[in-house]
């Protein structure tokens, strides 16, 4: 049986959000930082999709999708779950509605950097826009001064690292969502976010 491998770089919202997950349940993994653009051949030998997070399990095969991953990992660690059943329609709501916030800056990012300036395809940046701003605006009054639920649960999880890409890549969307300010603050000094930081 092999130890776990977790794919993918820190600056990625969904590869942060598994490492974050990992640590506060205290499975030890190695981290390798292949990028899915500069090393896309050698990830897809991981994941046939060259995508990250993908998660080499025990078995030493893997696991991909940021929703699986985590699903799986709280299903190993019923004792540390990040998924309380007492809050579990809410802790999916505000995860579900961050996960989109990442899934638009993440397609933002893709539109404004890596596709070449004249293919840019302005009503699908606008429209991007615009879903992340709402996505901002339904997460901002529902962001507490620390945990939303209590403990630490993926509520948590999505949305600091979300709001973490937002702000490093999108500070346009930034200025004016002191509730998410002061949660990512608050999150990023607990140890399993402070263990794993923002980066490559
Ligand atoms: N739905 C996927 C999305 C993950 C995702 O978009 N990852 C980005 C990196 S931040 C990626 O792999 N992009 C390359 C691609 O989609 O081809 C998940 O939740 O795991």
């Amino acid at each position: 049986m092999g130890g776990l491998i977790l794919w993918g770089l820190m600056d990625s919202p969904f590869v942060r959000r598994v490492a974050v997950a990992l640590r506060h349940h205290g499975i030890a993994f190695e981290r390798r930082g292949l990028s899915v653009f500069a090393d896309f051949e050698s990830l897809r030998l991981t994941n046939p999709l060259g995508q990250a997070p993908a998660l080499t399990v025990h078995d030493g095969g893997v696991l991909t999708n940021t929703h699986a991953i985590l699903d799986w990992l709280d299903a190993e660690s019923p004792e540390t779950t990040l998924v309380p059943a007492a809050h579990r329609l809410g802790v999916l709501r505000v995860e579900a509605m961050a996960n989109a916030l990442a899934d638009k800056s993440v397609a933002l990012n893709w539109e404004t950097i890596h596709r070449p300036a004249d293919l840019h395809w302005e009503e699908g940046m606008e429209r991007a826009r615009i879903q992340i701003s709402a996505a901002m605006d339904w997460l901002e009054p529902r962001a507490t001064p620390g945990p939303m639920f209590g403990g630490l649960t993926r509520a948590d999880l999505a949305l600091a690292c979300a709001a973490r890409f937002v702000k490093e890549k999108h500070p346009a969307h930034w200025g004016t969502h002191p509730n998410i300010a002061t949660h990512l603050e608050a999150c990023e000094s607990m140890p399993p976010f402070a263990a794993e930081p923002y980066g490559t």
